[in-house]
């Protein structure tokens, strides 16, 4: 029996056909899409045991970006950091503020890219999008000239595919906050205090273009731009880049309320009816850029704005 529940969250190319369009309802005689995002032996609404967050890669051959380095991650140390935001600043899902402590984990330094994402699709693993153009380009996920520029029109469950390929994952939504924000750490004292609770990913000094791809009225870039393009202006305490604008991020976690309290290593609430995405986009205006906005999607949903980056843990 266990060893079934492994083998069901493992990767295997023999599945991959059900992991890909599991969030369209397609999967294998027998199985069914379930709030995981993973096919999972039996109906819809019978009882099943999610998959790990981390899951098992290690048969798949180690990504082969056309002999190019493999993409950057970044090192986030174990410890506390502020997370959400207070009544007076915040939309109702941030509330309440509150000290979270992390496990030590990485996150890509960028967003997944074009490159990235085909490397995957001729590992015969992952989906292609459901657009090949973004607004204003034609042919945007498979030009070259576009090469180093954000993925997007990807499902949650694509996203997840494709970080279980890079031998990832998606980040909680709390590492993507922390990534974004900063750890308590970083500014004297050591403890949690106001001196920790940027608003933005660079600090307090207001969004404009040349720290965040995003609409300021008129629209900086009017689509997507080069990841790391505003780099080091627009990064995290940590260097983590474009957190801020450019494309939407998807999270691993469900949207719902944050639950009272401090808390380790959260994960989210273990079902609901829509995914968190990050960080806002370069159409969507200034206070969603801030580091604990939180947006809802349908696990379906495909757009232009959206993409996303990978964790592992450490
Ligand atoms: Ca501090
Ligand atoms: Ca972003
Ligand atoms: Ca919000």
């Amino acid at each position: 029996m266990l060893a079934a529940l492994v083998a069901a969250c493992r990767y295997e190319p023999s599945l991959d056909p059900c992991r890909v369009s599991c969030a369209s309802g397609g999967c294998p005689a027998g199985m069914s899409c379930r709030g995981d995002g993973f096919c999972h032996e039996g109906a819809a609404d019978e009882p099943f045991t999610a998959c790990p967050m981390d899951v098992d890669a290690s048969d798949l051959d180690a990504p082969s970006l056309d002999g190019s380095e493999p993409p950057p991650m970044i090192f986030i140390p174990a410890g506390p950091f502020v997370m959400g935001s207070d009544d007076s600043e915040g939309d109702a899902d941030e509330l309440p503020e509150r000290i979270v402590t992390l496990s030590a984990y990485s996150i890509d330094q960028h967003e997944v890219t074009n490159a990235q994402w085909r490397a995957c699709v001729s590992a015969g693993v992952c989906s292609p999008p459901s657009s090949i153009n973004s607004r204003t380009r034609v042919g945007y996920y498979a030009s070259p000239e576009f090469d180093d520029y954000p993925v997007v029109y990807v499902s949650w469950t694509q996203a997840r595919v494709y970080c279980v390929w890079a031998g990832k994952r998606l980040p909680t939504e709390a590492e993507w906050e922390k990534a974004a924000r900063g750890g308590c750490e970083l500014v004297e004292p050591a403890t949690c205090g106001a001196e920790d609770e940027r608003t933005f990913p660079w600090g307090e000094a207001p969004a404009t273009c040349d720290r965040a791809n995003f609409d300021p009225a008129p629209e900086c870039v009017g689509d997507t731009d080069r990841v790391g393009a505003r780099s080091p202006l627009g990064d995290s305490p940590y260097g983590v880049q474009d957190l801020a604008g450019n494309v939407w991020e998807w999270v691993q976690d469900w949207h719902d309320l944050y639950p009272p309290g401090d808390v380790t290593d959260p994960t989210g609430p273990f079902t609901a009816t829509e995914r968190v995405q990050r960080g806002g986009g370069w159409s969507i205006d200034a206070s969603a850029l801030r580091v604990a906005n939180r947006s809802k999607v349908e696990v379906t949903n495909q757009v232009w704005i959206r993409g996303l980056r990978c964790a592992r843990s450490p």
